[in-house]
This record gives structure tokens, sequence and C-alpha cells, in this order.
């Protein structure tokens, strides 16, 4: 019944086996249909992640479950995206933490600025009891969390001057995610940030509803805001995780097998995505000025400045997120710089 206009895979493996595509036919008015939304275009690493997903989730289940992929906010964004599974209208979506914390308050741990000095430690510190104990949490809310993946260290981008210490952030406009942290933080830095959806964004900065925004810089580079901002900065200041996240009525619907699929198949696609996602990172700021944005490198020096004027907001938010979990976080983060 649902013809898929965008296709990922299509590789000879999926074809090879007679047998399963015998049980495929027969399985046909039965099938389940995943709609699973991201609000990132096509070229960015998070769709290329769920086109992998799709690949496994179709193999595995020999064509008892597919895998319809929409991006580029066609679905909504992270936030409308969530609430549409909760409600069982859509099965899939990959947000980042930060909007995922107006529906369970602990997820906004992540949004301590500087909270993790690397990729390797955010590898480990997401593996860890604490990170994995918050998917459990999203239960609660109707939503499964399957895995973590990478949107990655945030960086900030602008049109009205090179920021390279915390004076040059004084009355900036700043779009952040919608988090109440973040909000915060910004503030402290001394920007003036507003809140929005992030399908709203490339038209605001367009039309200087704001000066700037911070993402990073695989979005930055993919979704073209360089047409639109000067300036870009490696303030590193947040470090986001996505999380896969599937509808909870439709998980309670599937055999304990499909489930362990969809499951091992996040995981898996997560992987892929991670390695796609960081070389992304690596390479594009150096697309970015050949497009012509200024960049300013921030010293370590002016970033302990930042650090340090952000100190009150933790304080302030440490009960709103859980101290247990704040504090639990905290302690992963120095295990794994340790090790
Ligand atoms: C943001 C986030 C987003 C993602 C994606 C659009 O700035 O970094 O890029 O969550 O879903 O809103």
């Amino acid at each position: 019944a649902f013809v898929l206009v965008a296709c990922g895979g299509g590789d000879s493996e999926s074809e090879g086996q007679n047998g399963e595509n015998e049980s495929a036919s027969e399985s046909e008015g039965g099938e389940k249909v995943i709609r699973a939304g991201i609000g990132l275009n096509s070229e960015h690493p998070q769709y290329k992640g769920l086109l992998k997903f799709k690949e496994i989730v179709e193999k595995e289940t020999d064509g008892a479950i597919k895998v319809e992929t929409y991006h580029s906010g066609q679905l909504g964004d992270d936030r409308t995206m969530t609430e549409a599974l909760q409600l069982g209208t859509q099965e899939v979506t990959i947000p980042s933490t930060a909007p995922i914390a107006n529906f369970v308050p602990e997820f906004s741990v992540f949004d301590i600025p500087f909270l993790f000095p690397s990729e390797e430690v955010a590898d480990k510190v997401l593996a860890g009891d604490v990170a994995q104990g918050l998917l459990k949490k999203l239960e609660e809310k109707d939503l499964v969390g399957l895995a973590y993946w990478e949107n990655g260290f945030r960086d900030l981008t602008n049109s009205v001057r090179p920021v390279k210490t915390i004076e040059d952030f004084e009355g900036l406009k700043i779009r952040t995610m919608e988090n109440d942290l973040h909000l915060e933080a910004f503030k402290a830095l001394g920007a003036n940030p507003t809140p929005m959806a992030f399908t709203e964004l490339f038209t605001a900065l367009q039309q200087g509803t704001v000066d700037g925004q911070e993402n990073p810089y695989a979005t930055i580079y993919l979704e073209k805001f360089y047409e639109v901002q000067d300036y870009v900065s490696n303030t590193h200041h947040v470090y986001s995780p996505f999380v896969f996240l599937m509808s909870k009525q439709f998980y309670d619907g599937l055999s304990k097998e499909q489930q362990e699929i969809v499951r091992s198949a996040a995981k898996e696609a997560g992987k892929h995505q991670i390695k796609l996602n960081r070389e992304a990172n690596a390479k594009y700021l150096k697309n970015l000025q050949e497009e012509g944005m200024e960049y300013s490198e921030i010293s370590d020096e002016e970033r302990q400045k930042m650090v340090d004027a952000v100190q009150p907001v933790i304080e302030e938010f440490k009960s709103d997120i859980g101290a247990e979990t704040v504090d639990g976080i905290m302690k992963a983060v120095e295990e794994a710089k340790a090790e």
C-alpha cells in the first residue's frame, strides 16, 4: 500500500534470499509501517543513519516492518514529532536531548555547558548507567529511547561580529533550542537569546529576526547557514546527543523478536551515524571558511571565563534536572576522563 519516496540501501543483499522473499509477500496487508521523521536534511549524517536503520529493519524482518523516512522537518519539529510519537500518530523521531527535556527534565543534564571535554568522554558517559537509565525514564511519557545518536559539539555563528571573547556575546540575538537551561546560559554570557524551533531558523536568520545561532559544523554547512551568517567561532559550549525515539504504543504492539530487531537496528545504525557525523564535523569548518565565513578561535583563557559565567545557571537548574542525575553524570565524566 505504501510507495516509498526516499529509498535507502538498495544493495544486492536485500534481494538475495528466496525463502525470505516468499514470506515477505505472504505478510502482505499485515505489514507494519514505521513513519520516521527527522529535522535535518537528506545530506546530513542523521538521515544517512536513518536509512541504515531502514535497511537493517526491512531486511531482518523480511519486510514485515516497512520504514518510511522523512527529513527536513517534513513531519514537524523536534517537539511536535515527539508529541506525535506519544499520541501514536508517528512511530520514530530522533531529536536532540535539549527539547526532550520538556518531556523528561533529567535530559537537560546534557545542556550543562562545557560538560563533555571530548567525543571520547561523551561515548563513555552515554554508554554508562546514568545515561542509559535516562532512556528508561522516557517510557513513563509513552516514548521508548532505543539508542543515543550524535548531533555533536555546538558552535556559534552570527552576522554581527566575530566572537572571540565573552564580551563579544553582548546583546547578540541568539536563537536557542526550546530549552530553559540553554536560554539562561546564553543570558549569563551576555547574549539576548530567543528559543525557536529549528524548522523556523533559516528564515529567522535570513530576515534578521535573530543575529545568530549555534549548531555543529555539519548542520551549519549542510543547512547552508553560511548563506545568511558571516562569523563562526569554535565555542564548543554544549555536546548535543540525539535520542532515537520510538512511540511506546507502536513498540508495545511489536512481537518480542521485532522489538529486539528495532532495538539492535537503532544501535547498529547509530554507530554508522556517529562515525559519519564525526567525519562531517571534523571536515566542514574548512568548507564554511571556503564559503566566506570568518572563523574565530576561542582561547582556553576566554573559554574558562565562559565556563565561570555559566556556573550560577548550573547551580540554579540543578534541582530542576535532579541532583542525583547531575551528580551521577558529572561523576561519570570524571571517571571517563581518568581512564
Ligand atoms: C537544533 C538541533 C537540531 C536537531 C534536528 C533539527 O538546533 O541541533 O538541529 O535537533 O532535529 O534545534
